[in-house]
C-alpha cells in the first residue's frame, strides 16, 4: 500500500464528528474523470441487472456484492482518501463484509411520490434484535461514494439523523408517514464520500428530479463478523497484495478472525512499520 495515503489519516475533528453525529463527509475523494469512469461501469451492470432481472426504468436498484464485478471496485476498496480513515476508526482487525451499488433514477413522469415516511433502519439486520446493550455496539461502518452530485434537494438524498447512532429507537411522529424532525438530507457533489455508524437511523429517499442518483457502498466491519453478504471475490485475490487479501476475507484459519497472527492482518504489520508500535496497540 502506497504510504502516501498517510497523508489523508483521520483527523481530531472527523473522529469527534463521527463520535457524536454518526457520520462525517470527506469531499473531492473521487477525481472526476474517475467518477466518469465507475459511473460508466455501474451503467453497464444496472443494464444488465434491470434486463435479467425485469426491473422497471423508475425503479430503484439495489444490488449486493458488487465487489467482484469489475476490477475498477477493488481500487476503491483501500483508496488512499479513504482507507487510512477507515482504520482510524475500526482498528486493524477490519475487513470488506458488504458492497451495496444503489441506482435510484427518476420516478415516473407526473408521478408524485406517494406520501410515506422514509424506509429509516439500523444497518445489520439480527444484530440489533440479538444484542443487548444501550446503545448497541458499532461494529461496522459504511463509506458511500456518491457518483452523482446531490447538493439539491429530491436527488434521491440519503438521510440521517444526526446523533441516532447511539440511540436504539427513533421515536417517529403518530401520524405514520411524517419523518422525525430531525431527519437531515446528506448533500453532498459528485466525487464526495460518506462515513457513517452502522447504527446511525438513515434512510434512502425518492428522485424527484431528472438525474439518476449512483452511489456505491462499502461496508467495512472487524474480521469476526460473517460477511453480509456473497464477498464473490475469490478471482480477486491471485492479483491483490496481502492487505487487500485481508480485507477481501483470508485469514489463516477460523481461529485467525477472533485471535490474528500476524499473517492474518498484514494491515497491522503495515501500520506499525510506518507509525510505529503504539498506533496498533493493543
Ligand atoms: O441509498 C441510500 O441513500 C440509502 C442506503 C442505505 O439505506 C444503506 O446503506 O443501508
Amino acid at each position: 500500500m502506497d504510504p502516501t495515503c498517510l497523508n489523508y489519516c483521520l483527523t481530531e475533528e472527523e473522529r469527534r464528528t463521527f463520535d457524536q453525529k454518526g457520520f462525517f463527509i470527506v469531499e473531492d475523494v473521487l477525481p472526476l474523470q474517475l467518477v466518469k469512469d465507475v459511473e460508466a461501469v455501474v451503467d453497464r451492470i444496472d443494464a444488465r441487472h434491470r434486463a435479467e432481472n425485469n426491473v422497471g426504468p423508475h425503479d430503484r436498484v439495489n444490488l449486493l456484492d458488487f465487489i467482484g464485478k469489475d476490477e475498477v471496485f477493488l481500487e476503491l476498496l483501500d483508496w488512499p482518501k479513504i482507507f487510512p480513515k477507515v482504520w482510524g476508526i475500526l482498528g486493524w482487525n477490519i475487513q470488506l463484509y458488504h458492497t451495496h451499488m444503489a441506482v435510484t433514477p427518476p420516478g415516473p413522469p407526473g408521478e408524485a411520490p406517494a406520501r410515506k415516511r422514509l424506509g429509516w433502519h439500523q444497518d445489520s439486520g439480527r444484530l440489533n434484535m440479538d444484542l443487548e446493550t444501550t446503545p448497541r455496539p458499532r461494529i461496522s461502518l459504511k463509506v458511500a461514494f456518491f457518483l452523482t452530485d446531490t447538493r439539491e434537494l429530491g436527488r434521491a438524498n440519503f438521510y440521517v439523523i444526526p446523533g441516532s447512532h447511539l440511540q436504539n429507537k427513533v421515536a417517529f411522529p403518530a401520524d405514520g408517514v411524517s419523518d422525525p424532525a430531525e431527519a437531515t438530507p446528506v448533500r453532498v457533489p459528485a466525487g464526495a464520500a460518506v462515513f457513517f455508524d452502522r447504527r446511525i437511523w438513515h434512510a434512502p429517499s425518492p428522485n424527484t428530479s431528472s438525474v439518476t442518483r449512483k452511489a456505491l457502498f462499502y461496508g467495512y466491519s472487524y474480521r469476526w463478523l460473517r460477511p453480509r453478504d456473497n464477498m464473490t471475490v475469490a478471482h480477486f485475490m491471485d492479483r491483490c497484495d496481502p492487505i487487500r487479501r485481508q480485507l477481501l476475507g483470508a485469514s489463516t484459519g477460523g481461529f485467525g478472525y477472533t485471535s490474528p497472527s500476524d499473517a492474518d492482518v498484514p494491515l497491522k504489520g503495515w501500520i506499525k512499520e510506518h507509525l510505529g508500535e503504539a498506533a496498533v496497540a493493543p
